[in-house]
């Protein structure tokens, strides 16, 4: 089968259509774009409805977490964002990030014959390295209720090397797929698809308890060594997964349970990054 996507809005587009998922998604498609979030938080103060998909093939200022950089070249990766208006108040917005997580994961699971993992709390990897990363934003309305959220995703597809500054960390799946092109268009329209199921079951609860099951089985660090780079000293402990919020529970080496939340501190394998 080729998966050749030179027209992969379109491609994109009648998937969500076959998939039923146009009743949810509205997509936009750019050439070019500063940055996905950015351009769906201008169309969210505009009055934008939950549900709308910016889709760019190039970002001239994509954006990664605490004014990181995302690297965002045109033809060979995914980048989109997408608006949701979650009826719920502010606490219940960042597991949505682990939420898009393990769709993505999902998604690549559907899509190519690899090995996915998430390194908590939203990173997705194959063999070790970094082949996607989303960026969750909200704005609050007056009310106390979120007035918009806004999830961006970057997907690693069909690229072929990475700038030597992220090549140590960074992969494609197209590089770890034996050099074969994956379709863009079915990888992210996988993702939308899982991310729609997933966020229904995470409405019903406000929290991750119908997810913790399939999180914590694609969890690249379960029951293994991790070490937590804590500003206090870092320590090592045993990753037991996820709990509904989202937090990692460890078991330290004297027995006793700790629950890090997320954004706290970073948590690393202890042979490397994962
Ligand atoms: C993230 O940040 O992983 C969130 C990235 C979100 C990107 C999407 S693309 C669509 C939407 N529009 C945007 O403007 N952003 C979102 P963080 O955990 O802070 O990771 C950033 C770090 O990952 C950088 O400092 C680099 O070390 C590395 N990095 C940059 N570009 C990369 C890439 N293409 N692949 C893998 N790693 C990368």
């Amino acid at each position: 089968m080729s998966v050749a996507d030179t027209n992969w809005s379109e491609d994109l587009a009648r998937y969500l259509y076959e998939t039923g998922e146009d009743s949810f998604y509205t997509m936009k498609y750019f050439e070019t774009i500063d940055s996905t979030n950015e351009g769906i938080k201008r169309a969210a103060a505009e009055g934008a409805s939950e549900g709308l998909v910016y889709v760019g093939e190039e970002q001239t200022a994509g954006k990664g977490r605490l004014g990181r950089k995302w690297v965002s070249p045109a033809g060979e990766a995914s980048y989109f964002s997408f608006l949701l208006r979650p009826k719920f108040s502010a606490e219940h917005v960042a597991p949505l990030t682990l939420v898009m997580g393990l769709s993505v994961a999902e998604a690549v699971q559907e899509t190519v014959m690899l090995p996915v993992e998430i390194k908590w709390p939203n990173d997705i990897v194959i063999h070790g390295k970094k082949i996607c990363g989303i960026l969750t934003e909200a704005g609050l309305g007056s009310n106390g209720l979120m007035d918009y959220v806004v999830i961006g995703i970057g997907i690693n597809v069909n690229n072929k090397s990475f700038d030597p500054s992220i090549a140590d960390r960074a992969t494609s799946l197209k590089l770890e797929w034996g050099g074969r092109d994956v379709s863009r268009a079915l990888v992210t329209a996988a993702s939308l698809k899982y991310f729609h199921r997933n966020y229904v079951k995470y409405c019903e609860t406000e929290d991750l308890s119908g997810l913790i099951k399939d999180y914590n089985y694609l969890l690249a660090s379960r029951d293994k060594q991790v070490r937590i780079e804590d500003p206090k000293g870092p320590y090592t402990a045993i990753s037991r997964g996820i709990d509904k919020d989202g937090s990692l529970i460890v078991d330290l080496p004297d027995g006793t349970e700790r629950k890090i939340a997320t954004g706290e501190v970073s948590v690393r394998g202890i042979y490397g990054y994962v």
